[in-house]
């Protein structure tokens, strides 16, 4: 896109939103703020580098497609990356899963994992100056196929995904000691039953315990942030999930942990964006795992939609940017997978940004006074102003592609490296 055009829609961009006492300049600048943490996930469909290739498997997530040039190795990984992280204005994370160390063609199982195998991925992110995020992988696993991981009965079952997990985060505290920015460690398990279980109580009782003898070991703040993810159902755990929302919001408020809100994870008629100013009355800061969800939790590639401005919406309306991880979730191999992370990143931006621009002021003022229509006016004017040349001229000040030329950069690529694969 032209370099004046972009200036020239800038300029009355700043003039509209300016006239309703919001500052572009100052949204910019806070844009940089938001780091959102990109799921290493994308490029492969949770497959990982573990010696057997491990295929994505149990627990009920799934990535449906064969779309060509998926990363089969780490280099490759990095580089679609680094792809992914030039076409994004701002700074990003990495978020990592346990299935993606280096394992140099060992066989190396969960449960003795160490720094070593991750030491790759941490010096790749020095150089980048970027922070590191990670998942302890209680899925894709001989001993997830029963179904339970940390909440399963069987004490050598329970004892291996307890140790794996502890080692996740101490290699998570490593990354954010090296890196000088707390790491995220985030704790899913697929745990759950299909049909109905009368012992809810033994296998909640269970996670208790495990997550309890996990957190035993503390840590410093600023190198680890530990968090934990609940879940609704998935394909298999249908009539229960050890893991529930009101389990996780118990365990993190006593033991003061973050909680991750994934909004996959919910009734479809639930809405994330309006746990946000209730659970930060009672927890320090959360995760988020944006992803859409299309009638189930089916980690479809994020969009622009209602629930996640939302989502955005009330993260600045509560003042509260700097309790917010951001965090992606999905996956999606039926279409190009660097081309899906840029969109998905880019619409979440984009909602951050959407966000930023609310005169808040005026909304509360209105909303005070009982001027209902006013509010309500406001709100839907808001939706057609030119948000979009904001955040285009927010790309070039980044120095990164504008509008539609970042899908030809992604063709070349496609065709320059991906279908080469
Ligand atoms: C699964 C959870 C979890 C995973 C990743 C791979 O339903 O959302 O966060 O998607 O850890
Ligand atoms: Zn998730």
């Amino acid at each position: 896109m032209k370099k004046e055009m972009i200036e020239k829609s800038y300029q009355l961009a700043k003039e509209r939103y300016a006239a309703l006492g919001v500052d572009t300049d100052k949204v910019i600048a806070e844009m940089d703020n938001i780091n959102i943490s990109l799921h290493c996930w994308q490029t492969d469909d949770v497959g990982g580098f573990e010696k057997a290739g491990s295929v994505l498997g149990g627990g009920g997530i799934q990535a449906t497609g064969n779309f060509p040039g998926k990363s089969k190795t780490i280099e490759q990984m990095r580089a679609d990356l680094d792809k992914v992280m030039s076409l994004l204005p701002g700074k990003q994370r990495l978020n990592l899963h346990a299935i993606y160390g280096e394992f140099g063609g060992e066989t190396v199982d969960r449960d003795q994992i160490e720094v070593k195998h991750f030491q790759g991925w941490i010096d790749w992110a020095k150089k980048r100056g970027i922070g590191l995020d990670f998942n302890c992988t209680c899925f894709s696993h001989p001993y997830a196929d029963d179904g339970f991981t940390l909440s399963a009965k069987n004490e050598k079952i329970r004892k291996f995904w307890v140790e794996h997990t502890k080692r996740c985060r101490a290699i998570a505290a490593e990354m954010g000691k090296q890196l000088g920015t707390p790491a995220v460690h985030n704790i899913w398990i697929p745990d759950g039953s299909k049909d109905t279980p009368v012992d809810r109580n033994g296998l909640r009782g269970q996670l208790k315990k495990s997550l309890d003898e996990i957190f035993a070991v503390k840590y410093p703040k600023k190198h680890l942030k530990d968090s934990v993810e609940s879940k609704l159902f998935g394909i298999g755990s249908e009539s229960m999930v050890v893991g529930s929302h009101d389990f996780y919001v118990g365990y993190a408020i006593r033991n003061n942990t973050m909680i991750t809100l994934d909004n996959g994870h919910f009734h479809p008629t639930e809405m994330v964006g309006d746990k946000i100013s209730s659970i930060l009355q009672f927890v320090d800061e959360i995760l988020l795992h944006l992803t859409r969800g299309v009638r189930w939790d089916s980690d479809h590639v994020l969009t622009f939609n209602d629930e996640l401005l939302l989502i955005t919406g009330e993260i600045v309306r509560c003042n509260a940017l700097k309790r917010v991880n951001v965090g992606l979730d999905f996956f999606d191999a039926s279409l190009n997978r660097i081309g899906a992370y840029v969109i998905g990143t880019r619409s979440a931006q984009m909602a951050f940004m959407y966000a930023l621009l609310e005169p808040g002021k005026t909304l509360l003022k209105f909303e005070d006074e009982g001027k209902n229509f006013e509010r309500l006016a406001l709100l839907e004017l808001l939706k057609s102003m030119p948000f979009g040349a904001v955040y285009d001229y927010y790309c070039m000040k980044s120095k990164v592609l504008v509008g539609q030329d970042y899908i030809d950069e992604i063709m070349k690529y496609e065709k320059e490296v991906l279908l080469k694969r």
